[in-house]
């Protein structure tokens, strides 16, 4: 079961967001529409279920009808738990290789090589665990052992909804690509082992998806928000004296800062930011991330995890006023206070671009950090994977929005605007 994607207020409180269908467009303030897409969600928030089915072993990891050793390395057995130990993937004249394989224990990562790839080439993984309690999640790894696609559930209303499926256009090429399997981070009790098949087809041919902008609204002026997961939340203008006496007529202070956070940490990429008091022209595309009221257990939710951007128009939301002072080692300004939101902003904005999470202080798409983290001059980066997805290998944030939105073209009035803020917000956090 995936379970998305919230920056909660204690790492040691998880708040249950899960939804196993895709999300859709919610409301504006202006034009609500409300398209509500709820789904099996009722898991005890931060309770994560031990494993009640013991270790298995009934399908040896490996590849269906074919020999237990090929021409180019093992491609049977355990152990294959890291990129080195990976059992070799044979295609068949069809190019389709059929894999199986049991997660055994909690924690048991099995890994395929499934050889070169090239820019265009197209994959599709259908994993099948019929039959089995497993609740399978995987993910594709570009050789340098950067996650480049994953998926835990497909969705939908089969029976089959657990089972990953994969359908995804190689961005770059690389002489190695592989495919990991493992059981979900927050599978349900006894979805933690069991045997599955995995379908992989690669055909080639296909153009290269380029880079597309997007654009980002941070909406400080109230609105009705149809959310998945969480219903209609209706948010007040932003105002910062709710969040603590503090910060009362600082309001402005916050949101400037938090506007000018957002155009640091994108200055790079081809992403727009703009505010309901300086608004985007008419027809522009946007995304949306609205700041305002509280949720006892987050600090901010995302609609999805948007893989290469797919959704112009998703939505996330801060809830500003779950940054109360006493979450903070000490009483953060108001500047501070507008850094901390403004991160974590850029955070929900980093998942409608199609950012998963990741394990490293340092970095903006990090999910176990505490609030203090938040007031330091976060970054997209590369960084280990949060066990929340799986505990191999890395997401490098720079090069997934380099592919994804792109770089700012070079003449845009916006990257000399960008590069200076950047250059003058240094002094933010004293580096
Ligand atoms: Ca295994
Ligand atoms: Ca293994
Ligand atoms: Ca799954
Ligand atoms: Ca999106
Ligand atoms: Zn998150």
């Amino acid at each position: 079961m995936a379970r998305e994607s919230i920056e909660t207020v204690r790492s040691d409180v998880a708040v249950c967001s899960c939804y196993a269908s895709a999300p859709r467009r919610i409301g504006h303030l202006a034009a609500l529409i409300v398209v509500s897409v709820i789904t099996g969600c009722g898991t005890d928030p931060g309770f994560v279920p031990p494993p009640t089915n013991g270790p298995t072993t009934d399908v040896i990891d490996g590849n269906r009808d074919a020999p237990s050793t090929g021409m180019s390395g093992k491609t049977s057995g355990e152990p294959n738990g890291s990129f080195l130990q990976a059992i070799v993937a044979v295609f068949d004249e069809e190019g389709i290789a059929h894999l199986q394989g049991t997660v055994a224990d909690v924690g048991d990562l099995d890994v395929f090589l499934l050889g070169p790839l090239a820019a265009g080439d197209r994959l599709i993984v259908d994993a099948d665990t019929t039959g089995s309690p497993l609740d399978i999640s995987v993910g594709i790894f570009d050789a340098a052992e950067r996650l480049v696609y994953n998926n835990d559930d497909r969705g939908g209303s089969s029976a089959r909804f657990l089972d990953s499926y994969i359908e995804w256009v190689v961005r770059h090429g690389g002489d190695r690509y592989y495919l990991v399997a493992t059981h979900s981070a927050f599978a349900g009790s006894g979805g933690y082992t069991g045997t599955y098949k995995i379908d992989v087809q690669a055909s080639d041919g296909l153009a290269v998806p380029g880079p597309v902008g997007q654009a980002l609204l941070l909406d400080f002026d109230g609105a009705v928000v149809d959310f998945p997961t969480l219903g209609l939340v209706t948010l007040d203008p932003f105002d910062a004296a709710p969040i603590s006496p503090f910060y009362r007529g600082q309001t402005e202070t916050v949101k400037e800062t938090i506007r000018t956070v957002f155009e640091q940490n994108f200055v790079p990429y081809n992403v727009d930011i703009w505010t309901t008091d300086d608004p985007p022209p008419a027809g522009t595309q946007f995304s949306t991330v609205y700041f305002g009221g509280f949720n006892p257990g987050a600090f901010g939710i995302a609609e999805d995890v948007d893989l290469y951007n797919v959704d112009f128009c998703d939505d996330a939301i801060i809830f500003t006023e779950s940054f109360g002072p006493h979450l903070f080692s000490s009483v953060p300004t108001a500047f501070e206070l507008g850094i901390a939101i403004g991160n974590v902003g850029s955070h929900e904005a980093g998942h409608l671009l199609g950012l998963n999470h990741v394990d490293d202080d340092r970095a903006l798409m990090d999910d176990q950090s505490a609030a203090d983290a938040f007031i330091e001059d976060q970054e997209f980066m590369e960084a280990p994977l949060s066990s929340d997805i799986m505990s191999i290998g890395t997401q490098d944030a720079v090069l997934l929005l380099n592919e994804i939105v792109g770089l700012r073209p070079d003449d845009d009035p916006a990257q000399r605007m960008g590069s200076a803020l950047f250059t003058s917000h240094r002094r933010f956090w004293g580096k």
